[in-house]
């Protein structure tokens, strides 16, 4: 037995893989902030097409909102519709009246499974906290430990250059936010100013403005989940939302515990992206 110890090596051989993992994915053809499920399903889709995919997850576990079903019940709901999508995740179900129930824990782990199979690298503890931006356009993502954020430490972060980048974070459209802020106008996909901006006396140093009043409307779960594919698709050049995201974005209801339009908006998402990639062409297809 060799009387080398073992944890200097096993130290050596995570910081060797880490490191030539992030070095891949300095250059991506879609950077998407947030491992919810709508992330998921873009990143999944596109990844099996050969493009070249990260997802940045601010926390440890990714999944975003799935993990906890209806009031930490740990079932989710689907529509009918998303049956072939289940199935083509190797995802088991319950078919229930016009509906599909599945495990959230299941549900929650096929899904980052299924997009990390088919290519797409997930980094877990990072935070974007800015947008790359090359001649009014995004071009990717400026990213720092989650950590460095919480204790707000002087650190300067790293930049990832993208294709496209996607707002995949969920309620708070922490990207979308980041434009606002600067008071750069962002349209909702479907043609319209987002509403603070169209307001000429708006005082853009109010906490209501920094914070970007959320769009998000009372529960209606039929609506909710139309709407949050409607609004799915490109608000700046470059930059895309899906998920809550884009139901903030573009003004929804908020629909709970069913999740048939995360996937399917992920799944919108992947359609147009591809569309403009395969315009643009890949950096480096996988
Ligand atoms: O919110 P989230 O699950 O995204 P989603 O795909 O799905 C929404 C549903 O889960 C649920 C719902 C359905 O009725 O309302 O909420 O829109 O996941 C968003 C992920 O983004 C991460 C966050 O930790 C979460 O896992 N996130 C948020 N901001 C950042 C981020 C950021 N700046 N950088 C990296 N990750």
């Amino acid at each position: 037995m060799s009387t080398k110890r073992k944890d200097p090596l096993i130290s050596a051989l995570i910081v060797e893989e880490y490191l030539a993992k992030l070095k891949k994915v300095l250059e991506v053809d879609v950077a998407i902030a947030g491992a919810g499920p709508s992330a998921l399903s873009l990143a999944g889709v596109l990844a099996k097409k050969g493009w070249k995919v990260l997802v940045l997850e601010a926390k440890n576990e990714p999944g975003g909102g799935v993990w906890g079903g209806g009031m930490m019940f740990n079932e989710l709901v689907l529509e009918e519709e998303l049956q072939s999508f289940l199935e083509e995740q190797d995802i088991r179900y319950t078919k229930k009246e016009d509906f599909l129930v599945v495990d959230s824990v299941h549900f929650a782990s096929a899904l980052i499974y299924q997009a990390t199979k088919a290519g797409a690298v997930i980094l877990n503890n990072v935070f974007v906290e800015d947008l790359v931006m090359y001649e009014q356009r995004i071009n990717g993502v400026v990213i720092n430990w989650l950590p460095v954020i919480k204790e707000k430490m002087q650190v300067d972060p790293l930049s990832i250059v993208a294709s496209y980048v996607v707002d995949a974070t969920g309620h708070p459209a922490h990207l979308v936010r980041l434009l606002l802020k600067r008071n750069i106008p962002v349209g909702s996909p479907t043609g319209d100013i987002h509403p603070l901006q169209k307001q000429d006396n708006e005082d853009r140093t109010s906490a209501a403005f920094r914070a970007l009043i959320p769009q998000e409307m009372p529960m209606d779960a039929e609506n909710g989940e139309r709407l949050v594919v409607e609004h799915t698709g490109e608000v700046y050049p470059g930059l895309y939302v899906t998920g809550m995201a884009a139901v903030n974005v573009g003004g929804a209801p908020r629909m709970g515990p069913i999740f048939g339009g995360m996937i399917l908006s992920g799944l919108k998402a992947a359609k147009m992206l591809e569309a403009a990639l395969g315009k643009g062409g890949s950096r480096d297809p996988a």
